[in-house]
């Protein structure tokens, strides 16, 4: 059997290596077609492949086992690599069996590291956090490509970095987000293990804790990204456990710590001086002056204003200037770019009222960040809570929420956070089997307590596929319905989303 150390390279040696690959999502996919170009013997397993899957992969030859999760198919146990999706669980019966074999488990990242050279070896730049992931890790990618770069925004953001390596046009850096599950799987050491350019932790809370077991291994979990970094180690000054993940992080000698934050920066920092985004650590005069990177008003037209997202912002310009970009770049970066849909997205003004949808606001760390930008809040929480408790984000803003309505199918955390915490203000529950329903009739909830003032707003705290696909669909079916309350009256005054 050959050793998986040689596996370093697109051309190295893949001919007849056995994988199976679990899952068919959209990893499981770019793996499996991976490897079927690398010459590999693939192998999918999956509890689930949709159509369109399954016929490409019956032209590409991959043989699919269909099986659930207790069943262990040869495939799988004869396998000499397992590539697993981020989406099993660490105690995933198919990934135990395969590690008490002694059998390697990969995620599609190591398999991209290793094969990274296909077309031109890319730079990486990774991010992970709880929260802003995606908005920094396109942001970081807008700054690179203002500078003339060839960049790619992949990873967790949906496209897979697999997908890039194999873009024959090639490029100079991938700025890739990992969530903790995609992390957890990396290699810490040997021919697998991942050396980027450089790496950011935006913040840190409680999430996905069902998954990890624990909030310590969540915390572990993202802790890998700075592992191996060789330029520049970026973390939040005002997360102190962004801070001790770079103080304990083993990356190369050289590798500069770099912090962001709201406040004054230190050298070696990125921050603001009254309404000026600074730059103190990329430039030889540290100890004495700064560099000028855009003002407050710069990200005013793209929705970054708020505190959440000048940290994404800062956190993004850390990145951007660590690869070289300069200043000029990240100005005008900023103040051409657009956020996604779904975060913190103004839907209508009707009769004074604002209605925001910020269905990304899948954990209760996310939601802190839209609740803290309104005065007066009608929240529509609830969904699935991954262990979250959501208690505390209640508490700390009780003061603005002036009712709430709470959605999902086990509204008993929201029930008992307001109890315990805020048992004053009006709760009103959603209690429907019709998930087409829900989103109407939570807004009928919140009109009884809106007047003009008062922001209604979605930001759940909880994922959503319990009632509703994605956060995608959550926050459509919101906005339909308010369009809907829009349009049958009120006071004609509903503006298109901003
Ligand atoms: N599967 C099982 N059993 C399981 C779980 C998964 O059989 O218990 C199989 C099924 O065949 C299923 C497939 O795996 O169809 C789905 O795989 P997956 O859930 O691992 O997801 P992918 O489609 O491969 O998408 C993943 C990320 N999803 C997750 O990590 C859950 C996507 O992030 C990412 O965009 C994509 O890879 C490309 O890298 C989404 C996400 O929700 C946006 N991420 C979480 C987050 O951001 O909080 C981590």
């Amino acid at each position: 059997m050959r050793s998986l150390e040689t596996l370093t390279s697109w051309h190295s040696d893949w001919s007849g290596l056995r994988v199976a690959v679990l899952g068919m999502g959209v990893t499981g996919f770019a793996a499996a077609d991976t490897l079927v170009e690398l010459g590999a013997s693939v192998t999918v397993v999956a509890e689930r492949v949709d159509d369109e899957r399954r016929t490409i992969l019956g032209v590409l030859g991959v043989p699919i086992v269909d099986a659930v999760a207790d069943e262990l198919p040869a495939a799988l146990t004869e396998a000499e690599v397992v590539v697993a999706s981020p989406g099993l669980r660490p105690d995933h019966p198919w990934l135990v069996a395969a590690r008490d074999r002694g059998i390697a488990v990969w995620g599609d990242i190591e398999l991209a590291w290793r094969v990274r050279d296909k077309v031109a070896a890319a730079e990486w730049i990774l991010v992970t956090g709880t929260n802003g992931k995606t908005t920094t890790t396109q942001l970081t990618a807008h700054m690179l490509r203002e500078a003339g770069l060839r960049v790619a925004p992949v990873g967790n953001i949906g496209t897979p970095v697999l997908d890039a390596v194999r873009d024959p046009g090639g490029f100079d850096v991938l700025v890739v987000e990992l969530s903790s599950f995609q992390l957890h799987a990396l290699a810490e050491g040997g021919a697998g293990a991942l050396w980027p350019h450089s790496a950011a932790v935006l913040n840190i809370d409680d999430d996905h804790l069902d998954w990890h077991g624990s909030a310590d291994a969540y915390r572990a979990a993202k802790a890998k990204v700075y592992t191996n970094a060789r330029v520049a180690a970026v973390y939040n000054v005002e997360d102190p456990v962004t801070m001790g993940m770079v103080e304990e992080a083993d990356v190369v000698e050289g590798c500069r710590a770099i912090g962001f934050s709201l406040g004054t920066p230190g050298p070696s920092d990125l921050g603001l001086v009254e309404d000026v985004l600074v730059d103190r650590a990329f430039l030889d005069a540290r100890h004495s002056r700064a560099l000028e990177l855009a003002s407050l008003a710069d990200l005013e037209p793209a929705g970054l204003r708020s505190p959440h997202m000048t940290r994404n912002v800062l956190a993004a310009a850390a990145l951007a200037r660590g690869f070289g970009v300069e200043p000029i770049h990240v100005r005008d970066a900023i103040r051409s770019f657009r956020l996604d849909r779904h975060r913190t997205e103004l839907i209508a003004v009707q009769g004074g009222v604002r209605f925001v949808d910020d269905s990304k606001a899948t954990n209760p760390h996310a939601a802190e960040g839209s609740l803290s930008a309104f005065d007066r809040v009608v929240w529509i929480v609830g969904g699935l809570f991954k262990g979250a408790d959501v208690g505390p984000l209640v508490e700390r803003h009780a003061r603005r929420i002036v009712a709430a309505v709470a959605i999902g199918v086990d509204r008993a955390p929201v029930r008992e956070a307001f109890a315990r915490h805020a048992p004053g203000i009006p709760l009103v529950e959603v209690d429907t089997a019709d998930t087409g329903a829900v989103m109407r009739l939570a807004l009928e909830a919140a009109a009884e307590h809106a007047a003009p003032g008062v922001t209604v707003l979605l930001a759940p705290a909880a994922a959503s596929m319990d009632q509703f696909s994605n956060y995608a669909e959550r926050g459509d079916r919101f906005a339909e319905a308010v369009r809907e309350r829009g349009a049958h009256g009120d006071d004609g005054s509903s503006l298109p989303r901003g």
